[in-house]
């Protein structure tokens, strides 16, 4: 029988390249899209014809129930969320619903339709905040730093205590940052490089960034969803960090970035008040040793070849924007 998969948050980052992949392996894929007055489909348009895309919201627990009872998935990939950091300082209650109760109104409506379905939940090492550990690994403690951070830490733990208290098949994959050229403009990988890009184009002169000294672990976030799909095939349901071991600094990703074009990051770059965060999470590294003894995952994209690959896709497509 062919497998079919629910992907919340299907017009993301994650969600279009998790859509690919499971296409790829004979999936029928099913998109929840919540509503909106343009649309967004700019990362999925290609495969569009392909994929069923279904209206929900992680807001409205009926919406979810129905969903379910309609396409009855045989795995769920709960990717939705208010994701990005600093939105959340200026929206925190809104963040907490939907990234935080938002997966329980998800594995409720899963609990009440059909318990058998596999359960995938985004968790993020953004909940390891002000780490206690270095490398970050399962067993580390959280310290969240953001309201993000701490919707993160509960979407993580009704994960864990819905597979304890009803033995879903519920698996949190703790995932690094992770960029591609279709991440989003806000995101300061993205941003660098669309910056990069412009200025480069004689589109513009400076970029404003914040915090250049706080370090990420940053991955590709195509092999990432892999990893995410290897978890929903095991015997038992687990929680895994996703990581590529190396950390490196904002301001490294800036001097590779424009280095890429011939040019020196600090003639261009501005720092900002307006980018810092009220509290900051200054270095983040994973030990993905688990995921690849358990999962024979590892990642195969360095973090040189990621930022090349974002400037050359942002020159490429500010060249057909500006008919340059
Ligand atoms: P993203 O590009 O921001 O995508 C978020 C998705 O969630 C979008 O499709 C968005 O829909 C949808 N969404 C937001 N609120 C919703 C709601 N109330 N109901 C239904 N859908 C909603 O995020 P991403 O980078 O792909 O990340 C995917 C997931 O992994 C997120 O949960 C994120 O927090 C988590 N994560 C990301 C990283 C990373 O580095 N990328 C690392 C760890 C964890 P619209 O298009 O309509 O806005
Ligand atoms: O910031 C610093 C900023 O917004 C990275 C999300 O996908 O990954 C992401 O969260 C760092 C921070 O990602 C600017 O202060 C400096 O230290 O790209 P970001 P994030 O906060 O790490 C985790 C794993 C997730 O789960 C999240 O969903 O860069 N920084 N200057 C800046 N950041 C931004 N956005 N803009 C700046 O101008």
């Amino acid at each position: 029988m062919k497998k079919r998969a629910l992907i919340t948050g299907i017009t993301g980052q994650d969600g279009s390249y998790l859509a690919e992949f499971l296409l790829e392996q004979g999936y029928e894929v099913i998109g929840m899209i919540r509503r909106s007055s343009t649309v967004n489909f700019e990362r999925i348009k290609h495969i569009q014809d392909r994929i069923t895309l279904a209206p929900g919201d992680l807001m409205d627990e009926v919406s979810l129930i129905g969903l379910l009872r309609e396409y009855r998935p045989t795995e769920v990939y709960n990717l939705a969320a208010q994701s990005f950091v600093q939105t959340s300082f200026s929206q925190p209650v809104f963040t907490g619903e939907v990234t935080g109760l938002g997966v329980t109104r998800l594995l409720d409506a899963i609990r009440i339709v059909d318990p058998e379905i596999r359960f995938y939940q985004a968790s993020s090492s953004e909940m390891f905040g002000k780490v206690v550990e270095v490398p970050q690994r399962e067993t580390t403690p959280f310290y969240p730093r953001s309201p993000y951070g701490v919707a993160k830490v509960y979407g993580h733990w009704i994960t864990v205590n819905y597979r304890e208290s009803y033995n879903l098949f519920a698996c949190s994959g703790i995932l690094f940052n992770h960029e591609s050229p279709r991440r989003g403009l806000e995101f300061v990988t993205r941003k660098i490089t669309h910056g990069v890009a412009q200025i480069k184009l004689g589109l513009a002169n400076e970029l404003r960034l914040g915090n250049l000294e706080a370090q990420r672990d940053w991955g590709y976030a195509r092999d990432y969803v892999k990893a995410m799909w290897l978890m929903l095939q095991q015997d038992q349901p687990d929680d895994y960090v996703i990581a590529t071991g190396q950390t490196h600094s904002v301001r490294r990703f800036c001097e590779i970035a424009f280095g890429h074009v011939g040019l020196d990051y600090r003639d261009y770059v501005v720092q900002d008040e307006r980018f810092y965060r009220p509290a900051e999470v200054d270095l983040l590294v994973g030990d993905a040793s688990k995921a690849r003894e358990k999962l024979g995952w590892q990642p195969e994209t360095s973090f040189e070849e990621l930022v090349q690959m974002m400037v050359e896709a942002d020159l490429k497509l500010l060249k057909q924007e500006h008919r340059l």
